[in-house]
């Protein structure tokens, strides 16, 4: 089978310092984290940024510096997050995508995420899709739930999105699709032809649904993001500690992980010059 992409969710939004001490805040951390992970078997850094005091922000000026301590130090591809933290405007949330990543994430519609609301509109995805578009990136489909699957699927027959598509489904949100088996069978049943998938399963189904993905031919998203813990009671050590197990699943499985030349070929990505 196809080699494994491996995407590191490096440090989200949401954690803290204080339930994980190792979570990345300062751009150089992130960067030293992104060449560990990418050592580790990671082709993908999915990459939100914080202020010093380790509140989110979209700020492009912050996500400039943190792009530049990735790519100091590795060839990771580079994915911006436009979902930022809950309660952000669409304005506030677009920022990074002018930095012309490669990639950037795009929702596919609203959902409850634990007491707030993960808001959405329509006509932000649809200016999202746009401007992700113009500055050249790939969007990754961020898929919370059956509904935003359905609106994927539309939104492509229609060609509001590109395609092939590259989907991530984001399992396990209180609010959200469960992180169970059946889910993510259902969400690959609806999968439209040529379309790519990775999974991001939270807290210990990062591990389990992770797996699945590797069997079913998908991929796998790791990292602080959506599970601090490598296994229960034991907090991980690194972002690349998980990288490094998923990795090691997949070879078990025959699918090596791809380096950032082999995923960028796999997501039909310009290659980056040396
Ligand atoms: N922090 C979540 C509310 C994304 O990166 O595109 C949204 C999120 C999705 O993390
Ligand atoms: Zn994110």
């Amino acid at each position: 089978m196809h080699p494994l992409v491996i995407t590191a969710a490096l440090t989200g939004a949401e954690v803290g310092k204080a339930q994980q001490p190792a979570l990345p805040i300062t751009p150089e951390d992130i960067g030293i984290a992104a060449a560990e992970c990418v050592a580790a078997g990671a082709a993908i850094v999915h990459l939100h940024a914080r202020r010093p005091d380790g509140t989110p922000t979209q700020d492009a000026a912050v996500y400039r510096e943190i792009i530049a301590a990735v790519r100091a130090r590795c060839d990771a591809i580079v994915q911006v997050s436009t979902g930022g933290a809950v309660g952000m405007g669409a304005a506030e949330r677009l920022a990074p995508v002018a930095l012309r990543p490669e990639m950037a994430t795009l929702s596919m519609g609203s959902v409850n995420f634990g007491d707030e609301v993960f808001l959405n509109l329509p006509a932000d995805i649809a200016a999202f899709a746009r401007a992700i578009a113009e500055q050249g990136a790939k969007a990754e489909l961020e898929i919370f739930d059956a509904g935003m699957m359905a609106t994927a699927r539309r939104w492509l027959a229609k060609g509001l999105l590109a395609s092939p598509a590259h989907f991530d489904f984001v399992l396990g949100v209180p609010g959200g699709m469960p992180a169970t088996p059946e889910a993510l069978m259902y969400l690959v049943s609806q999968l439209p032809e040529g379309a790519t998938w990775t999974v991001a399963g939270m807290g210990a189904t990062q591990l389990t649904l992770g797996t699945m993905a590797v069997a079913l031919g998908g991929h796998v998203r790791v990292g602080f993001e959506d599970n601090i813990f490598f296994r229960k009671g034991e907090l991980a050590t690194s972002n690349a500690q998980l990288v490094r197990r998923i990795a090691e699943i997949g070879r078990l499985a025959e699918r090596a992980p791809a380096t950032p030349t082999v995923a960028r070929a796999m997501l039909g990505l310009p290659q980056r010059q040396p």
